[in-house]
């Protein structure tokens, strides 16, 4: 068995922040329910790269139940989750993100979303209950090849010495998705950050009831930038233990990623190179959080 030694706490990045926390009020809002809601999901991708979801329909019941599901496993004794690990590509992972040395103040698993991955997951995961897993994605549209993962994030509360009043300990480094579109949920517990355009960072108000839907590289690629993927990251929080679920949508590994032609004008031209989904995600595993992983991709 290897045992890897686990990161140093020096290693963790601490930021400056104001507490407590002022949380950001212009978060874009689509409400599912109202017939503008295309019209202003599209605003909201524009100008973000960020909405929160409203009236989708999905029962916050499951959601709790799924997220009940997820903790127990967290509280689970460490050697017992590293029975899941290490998550490459998929299974139980601490602390450490991605292949190059980042590291996050943050519990987690990452697992497939296919039905023969999920049956198998289940069982030895949430035993109680392996049908909730299955249930969260029995009815998502899903293409057989399409490369899609789902996350569960567990940010346990930071330490009184490594967070005092004015600093906060990084849960999830800053970082674009490389997917289509990311949809999270989450408990109560803030903690997520976006990027703004005009260079601030700011805090998204926690909605357990809501979907947090972020624009992707790939979705920045097939607009031909007209949506731009959102740089955002999670602090730890000093207090309280936050869980999230995201589902990352992405294509099947051979298909090329392009601008769509029918979102291009008459004699525009496209902004990036040609590559392909597997292309792009070898490039992202060689990369590190926080990089730029597009820009070696623009013309
Ligand atoms: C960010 C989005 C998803 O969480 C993820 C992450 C992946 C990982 O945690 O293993 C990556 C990161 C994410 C982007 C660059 C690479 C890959 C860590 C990392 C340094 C699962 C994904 O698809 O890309």
């Amino acid at each position: 068995m290897v045992v890897l030694s686990q990161p140093a706490l020096d290693q963790f990045s601490i930021i400056k922040t104001c507490k407590p926390t002022t949380f950001f009020s212009g978060i874009p809002v689509i409400d599912l329910s109202k017939p503008d809601s295309k019209a202003l999901l599209v605003k909201a991708c524009e100008e973000f790269g960020f909405f929160k979801l409203i009236n989708h329909g999905v029962p916050l019941e499951f959601m709790t139940r799924l997220e009940s599901e997820a903790l127990k496993f967290f509280s689970l004794p460490q050697s017992e989750k590293e029975k899941a690990g290490p998550p490459d590509p998929f299974g139980y992972g601490n602390k450490r993100i991605g292949p190059n040395g980042d590291v996050g103040w943050v519990d987690y698993l990452l697992l497939s979303i296919y039905p023969e991955f999920i049956s198998k997951i289940s069982q030895s995961i949430f035993p109680e209950n392996p049908e909730i897993f299955w249930n969260a994605f029995s009815k998502l549209l899903m293409d057989e090849q399409s490369d899609s993962l789902f996350r569960l994030n567990h940010y346990p509360p930071c330490p009184d010495h490594q967070a005092s009043s004015d600093r906060n300990l990084i849960g999830f480094g800053e970082h674009t998705d490389p997917q289509i579109i990311s949809v999270l949920r989450s408990n109560s517990t803030s903690g997520l950050q976006i990027f703004l355009r005009d260079g601030s960072w700011v805090s998204v108000p926690p909605d357990q009831n809501s979907f947090f839907v972020s624009v992707g590289d790939s979705l920045q690629v097939m607009t031909n930038g007209r949506f731009r993927s959102v740089r955002h990251r999670v602090l730890a929080n000093s207090l309280n233990s936050r869980v999230s679920m995201i589902y990352f949508g992405g294509v099947p590994l051979s298909d090329r990623i392009a601008p769509l032609p029918s979102l291009m004008k008459e004699g525009e031209e496209s902004f990036y190179k040609e590559f392909t989904w597997l292309e792009y995600k070898k490039s992202a595993y060689k990369s590190r959080l926080a990089d730029n992983r597009l820009g070696q991709f623009e013309k």
